[in-house]
């Protein structure tokens, strides 16, 4: 009896296992549908990117000789959402069997799991640690830290490895990364593909479909299939990967990517594997090419904190993504959506995520994340902005990267302190503060950045909760060393700023 081999958006992989159990007889299902596409308002290149990969994925599968049934959005038989799609191809191919890989979002392996059909879901092993060899590794932890867990994958690998040790003598060269922004890059940015038939096709069908979602569609330049996203690979690792660890933290008005590598909207759609990736940085550095400070940064943003958000997200279960630690409850105010703001770093970090869905780690993480929890945002709302604003965004990557890294609404499991600066930081990390409105210097008063006062502000609020923490004694010690007047001043001003925040008014 045939059975359906159901493929998703993001399972984009030959090699996905759903796939590998693929026998003559089976039909391949894939669909386009309403519910995927709607259940957070995606950012229009991601849904554009999606359906333009699915496309041209299932294309190849047809190619290669395998039954494929594909639906895409604009079919009048389309049932709107994937259980719907399933059931309707069941009674097509007269069966019930379904093989698939697990979804990558608890939501979609409930709705797979209600679904009145026998589904099979098969462990996603494009990742490199399973469920099982996480929970190994946190099991009877007082603190999953990554980097404990980063030195077990690299010895599990073997990548950056020489024989027990690590390569260089040391697991972890961050201390000569984190420079400030260069003079000059000379990357000029990932590389562009210019849309073919397909996915000029799919950017009208967007464009009429999702007309008022936040981002713009076009210039769409992602690569669409494995050949352009091993092409963008091969560019970054010749050009950029050389300097990826220096100027890593970097942040620049006129240099929206710097050495990033703009790899993570394929890697998560399956169009890279996270082993193809990172070997071609490993062998990058065996060959003499880049550095090892450069290679061991990048590896361990893949092996490390791309497989431990993940274990995270599944170890926890699908409340963690609903965690408010801190009970903040601010509505997310208009200038995240672009509504004008004085705030340079805000408006240029916004302004990039509408025109590219992109905006690297340290702008997500000080900028908007550090913003967000000074401001005390509600962090589902948070994470509802992160999901609508970047082409690659699911929820296994997104929570502990929000409600943890950036929004300690998971009460310190992932950060062992809040991620939380001054305007020093991104003063010193960017362009940003010369060209802004407020004054990066200036603690309080006329011109004074939001920054230097919700710092202030977060820390008294929040006095309970950290003071006794080690690494922020410094912090509470400095405050309560400000003269009283000082620390009044700042208070008040902090609580006007919030006051016009939640009224609407410019900031
Ligand atoms: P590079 O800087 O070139 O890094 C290389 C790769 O490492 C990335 O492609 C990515 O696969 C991986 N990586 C790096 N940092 C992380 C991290 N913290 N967690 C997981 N993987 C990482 N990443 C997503 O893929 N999807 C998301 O939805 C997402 N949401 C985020 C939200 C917040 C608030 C923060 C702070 C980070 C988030 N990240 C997310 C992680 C990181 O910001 C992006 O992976 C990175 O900016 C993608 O750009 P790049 O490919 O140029 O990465
Ligand atoms: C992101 C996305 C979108 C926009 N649309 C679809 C779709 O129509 N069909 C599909 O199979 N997958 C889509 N995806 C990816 C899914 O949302 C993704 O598989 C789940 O969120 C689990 O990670
Ligand atoms: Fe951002 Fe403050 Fe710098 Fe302006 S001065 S760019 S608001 S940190």
């Amino acid at each position: 009896m045939s059975r359906l081999i159901l493929v998703l958006g993001d399972q984009l992989t030959r090699e996905v296992a759903a796939l590998r159990q693929y026998r003559d007889g089976d039909v391949v299902v894939m669909a386009e549908v309403e519910s995927e596409a709607t259940y957070v308002r995606h950012h229009p290149k991601k849904i554009a990117f999606t359906f333009a990969a699915m496309r041209k994925f299932a294309a190849r599968l047809a190619d290669e000789g395998l039954r494929v049934a594909y639906t895409p959005l604009d079919d009048p038989e389309n049932g709107g959402s994937l259980p719907a799609e399933l059931l309707r191809r069941a009674e097509e191919h007269g069966t019930t069997d379904v093989i698939a890989t697990e979804p990558g979002e608890w939501r979609l392996i409930a709705a797979l799991e209600e679904c009145p059909l026998d589904i099979r879901q098969l462990q996603d092993d494009r990742f490199l640690a399973s469920h099982a060899d996480f929970d190994r590794w946190a099991e009877g932890r007082r603190e999953l830290r990554l980097e404990w867990f980063y030195r077990d994958m690299r010895r599990r690998t073997g990548l950056l490895m020489e024989g027990d040790e690590p390569a260089g003598g040391q697991w972890n060269f961050d201390h000569d990364n984190r420079r400030p922004p260069p003079d000059a890059v000379e990357f000029g940015g990932p590389m562009h593909f210019t849309p073919d038939e397909t996915v000029a096709e799919v950017l009208d069908l967007v464009e009429r479909r999702f007309p008022d979602n936040f981002g713009d569609l076009r210039p769409f330049w992602f690569a669409t299939d494995q050949g352009q996203a091993r092409r963008a690979l091969t560019r970054f690792v010749k050009h950029a990967l050389p300097n990826f660890g220096a100027y890593q933290d970097a942040m620049l008005s006129g240099d929206r990517f710097l050495y990033h590598s703009v790899l993570s909207i394929y890697l998560n759609a399956g169009l890279l594997t996270p082993l193809e990736v990172v070997r071609a940085a490993e062998t990058a550095w065996r060959d003499g090419h880049a550095p090892i400070n450069a290679v061991e940064g990048f590896v361990r943003q893949i092996i490390g904190w791309r497989e431990y958000v993940r274990g995270i997200y599944f170890r926890e279960g699908p409340d963690y993504a609903r965690r408010n630690a801190l009970n903040h409850t601010r509505q997310l105010p208009p200038l995240f959506w672009g509504e004008p703001t004085r705030m340079n770093c805000i408006a240029r970090t916004v302004e990039q995520t509408r025109t590219d869905a992109y905006a690297h780690h340290i702008q997500r993480l000080m900028v908007t994340g550090n913003f967000a929890l000074l401001c005390g945002l509600d962090p589902q709302q948070v994470q509802d902005w992160y999901m609508a604003s970047y082409a690659d965004a699911y929820e296994w990557v997104m929570s502990a990267n929000v409600i943890g890294m950036t929004q300690f609404a998971d009460g310190g499991l992932v950060a062992s302190k809040p991620y939380v600066s001054s305007a020093n930081y991104i003063d010193r990390m960017s362009d940003y503060c010369g060209g802004c409105a407020y004054s990066a210097r200036t603690k309080t008063g006329e011109g004074a950045c939001p920054f230097n006062l919700l710092y202030w502000a977060f820390l008294d609020r929040h006095r309970d909760r950290f003071a006794a923490n080690p690494r922020m004694a410094q912090m509470y010690a400095t405050w309560d060393r400000m003269a009283a007047d000082k620390r009044a001043t700042i208070l008040s001003e902090a609580d006007t700023f919030l006051n016009r925040l939640s009224q609407g008014a410019p900031v």
